[in-house]
């Protein structure tokens, strides 16, 4: 506990190190397309492959509003690679604050993942239920979202019940 209890001191004291220097002061806390989930409320599972091809890879992209998707993740290369849920909005605010901060330092949060080569991760969204967004899935590691690493899809409606 004792540990547990510093390290969430020093991820407090770099966040606000962080806030400080304004490198993370636009980066949107609330999402337009979205929020965090349990993994239990997950309805369907979508694999996704990030590659050294710069390429963002789904299994499926008929991502319907309201869903609760597991995205499952592997990076299937050698360098790093981000796996971001986001739209135009957020692809500003995240571009801006990579330029912001030095060459290496990564930016957690809610809707990125960051992936080594060779690993895999999990990241559970359940989509805005309401209204058509414009989705953009990427990664921005510096250089790659240029390089076409990313995936626009628009949310279809909701399922009609049987
Ligand atoms: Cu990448």
């Amino acid at each position: 506990m004792r540990y547990q209890g510093n390290l969430l001191l020093a991820l407090l004291l770099s966040a606000s190190a962080a806030m400080a220097q304004g490198h993370d002061m636009d980066m949107p806390q609330r999402f337009a397309f979205g929020q965090p989930a349990e993994e239990v409320a997950a309805t369907r599972t979508i694999h996704v492959e990030a590659s050294d091809a710069m390429q963002l890879k789904f299994d499926a992209t008929d991502i319907r509003r309201g869903e609760v998707v597991k995205f499952i993740v592997h990076n299937s290369g050698q360098a790093l690679h981000e796996f971001s849920i986001g739209d135009d909005a957020f692809r500003r605010a995240h571009q801006r604050a990579m330029r912001q901060s030095m060459a290496g330092m990564h930016h957690h949060a809610a809707n990125v993942l960051s992936l080594k080569g060779g690993e895999s991760g999990t990241l559970v969204w359940r989509f805005e239920p309401l209204r058509g967004k414009a989705l953009l899935f990427a990664c921005y590691v510096p250089g790659h979202f240029e390089a076409g690493m990313y995936q626009r899809l628009v949310l279809l409606p909701p399922a009609l019940a049987n």
